[in-house]
């Protein structure tokens, strides 16, 4: 049964050439289903509002899921070769988020090492990028409560995130060199059209040119856009 979901992510995790679905919901759970719709495990953390990611983290050819609540509790879970995915899922490791809520999960290999990084958006107010064993690469307390990050393709910057207070981030993939613009606006949705970033308000879509922001460190080339009529 899923309790309103909130994401669905698909992917190849057995490696048997059909796609399983994953989705979290409001309820603390990761759920799995296979190709048929049937059921291949749930996976809980705590309580609340689920984020998840999809990636391979050891290698292995195979994705591991990361996962936490707006309740805190965040992990990773590496799903057996064979047999239940429910009774034979190892917990890799568990990242301490100090009780303050997880709000967006992304993952890229956003140094371009080779290995995938974890990107945290968290309600402590800073952005964590954890290597794959969980451990924080680098972290910026960009402000309070981190409600949206992005992973850039095709860009200097590789991420952007979003504070409550309106603040946007740029950074380089490996956070050396960041900039901050006040948009004066929090996005309850925003995403990478091209060489832009979509934001939406719930009352307006502003687009921003990327490179624009990178280079000038402020949100002037803004073109607002009132949905609806007209
Ligand atoms: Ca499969
Ligand atoms: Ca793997
Ligand atoms: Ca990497």
């Amino acid at each position: 049964m899923l309790h309103g979901s909130i994401d669905f992510l698909t992917v190849d995790a057995d490696l048997d050439g059909k796609l399983e679905i994953f989705a979290t919901d409001h309820y603390g759970h990761l759920q799995a289903f296979r190709h048929d719709g049937s059921k291949a495990g749930a996976f809980y953390t705590s309580i609340g509002d689920m984020q998840a990611t999809l990636a391979d983290l050891d290698g292995d050819g195979r994705v591991e899921m990361i996962y936490g609540s707006s309740t805190g509790d965040l992990l990773s879970t590496k799903l057996p070769e064979t047999g239940s995915w429910q009774r034979g899922a190892k917990t890799l490791w568990r990242f301490d988020n100090f009780g303050y809520g997880v709000n967006r999960l992304r993952s890229a290999d956003l140094d371009v090492d080779g290995d995938a990084e974890i990107v945290v958006a968290s309600q402590t107010g800073y952005l964590y990028v954890l290597d794959g064993r969980g451990r924080v690469k680098w972290q910026d307390r960009a402000g309070t409560d981190i409600v949206e990050a992005l992973v850039l393709a095709d860009a200097e910057p590789r991420l952007a995130y979003f504070d409550r207070s309106g603040v946007l981030t740029l950074a380089t993939g490996d956070g050396e060199v960041r900039r901050r613009i006040a948009l004066d606006r929090v996005p309850t949705v925003a995403m990478q059209l091209g060489d832009k970033i979509v934001v939406g308000t719930g009352s307006e879509l502003l687009s921003f040119e990327i490179g624009g922001l990178w280079k000038s460190g402020s949100a002037t080339s803004v073109t607002t856009r009132r949905p609806g009529p007209g």
